[in-house]
């Protein structure tokens, strides 16, 4: 049976899943009749929140998909789920009791199987959550694995992070995670909107990221997204902006090892001891009040 995953950073709390019930790839079966009314009433109540907050914010293709989640009364079944989203795509969603560690996450992404935790959030954590909830990772995530660019961009991090890995580089990969899957932004004709994750999952972070003055803005290179280092338990003072998920895609085609060899100089890196010592990031708390 898998063992409870070390997470790294500020989080030294032990996680919340069981992860006593999870196979060694850290999937489990998605424990339908653990489900409260609450844990039901709670999943309605985000999704409506956050629909509303939708219109002018988030992405079109965001939009578009959001329907194939499906009834959003109570907490969807994987199953059904996996029913429309195999034929769009290719990949399905599999149960994991929470964050796993990265090289079964980047396995997983690279077999076309999201990993998303199956508990969700008490009441009181409505505003704000630690671990990414069931509700983080399909209100947030599983919309756009029904884009097909956008589902083969995130097979291809998958594939990237097992290299990554090898490389002693998943810290400077997971940046590029955090700042385009996670907290990216793409530039409509409309104007700014959102496609990451942990922005389209939070009641705050979706108007701050689109419509504060207050932080930057610029457009995304992989390497200043690796130079990046980013916040976890605050809204993000840099965005990085795309033109397109095509662009995302193209951009993102080529041989990182070479960027990885020229950014463990950097001094966060070189100071103890290089990038594979390196603490990973904590695994993001992705919704703010
Ligand atoms: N595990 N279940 C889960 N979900 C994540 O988003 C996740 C993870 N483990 C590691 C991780 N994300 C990050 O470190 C990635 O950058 C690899
Ligand atoms: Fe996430």
């Amino acid at each position: 049976m898998g063992q409870a995953p070390v997470v790294y950073g500020q989080s030294e709390r032990p996680p919340r899943g069981d992860y006593s019930r999870a196979a060694g790839d850290y999937t489990c079966a998605q424990d339908y009749a653990a489900y409260t009314e609450t844990d039901h009433d709670t999943y309605r109540r985000l999704h409506a929140r956050q629909s509303a907050l939708l219109p002018g914010r988030a992405c079109a293709e965001f939009i578009a998909a959001l329907p194939s989640l499906g009834a959003h009364d109570r907490i969807p079944r994987f199953e059904d789920i996996n029913a429309r989203l195999m034929p769009a795509t290719g990949w399905q969603i599999v149960a994991v009791p929470g964050l796993i560690p990265e090289l079964a996450f980047f396995e997983l992404l690279a077999a076309r199987r999201f990993p998303v935790t199956d508990w969700i959030r008490t009441p009181a954590e409505f505003d704000y959550i630690v671990e990414p909830d069931i509700f983080h990772d399909l209100f947030g995530h599983v919309p756009l694995l029904f884009n097909p660019v956008l589902a083969d961009y995130v097979q291809r991090y998958g594939q990237g992070g097992i290299k990554a890995h090898g490389l002693g580089a998943c810290e400077l990969l997971a940046r590029l995670y955090w700042y385009t899957i996670e907290f990216g932004l793409i530039r409509e004709a409309g104007g700014l909107r959102a496609y990451g994750a942990g922005i389209l999952s939070s009641g705050g972070e979706l108007v701050h990221s689109v419509e504060s003055p207050l932080p930057q803005r610029v457009p995304l290179t992989v390497e200043r997204a690796m130079r990046s280092r980013y916040k976890i338990d605050s809204y993000q003072q840099t965005y990085f902006v795309i033109d397109s998920l095509q662009q995302l895609f193209d951009m993102t085609a080529g041989d990182f090892a070479p960027l990885y060899a020229q950014l463990r100089e950097l001094p966060e890196f070189a100071a103890d001891g290089g990038l594979a010592s390196a603490t990973p990031a904590a695994p993001a708390p992705r919704n703010r009040a």
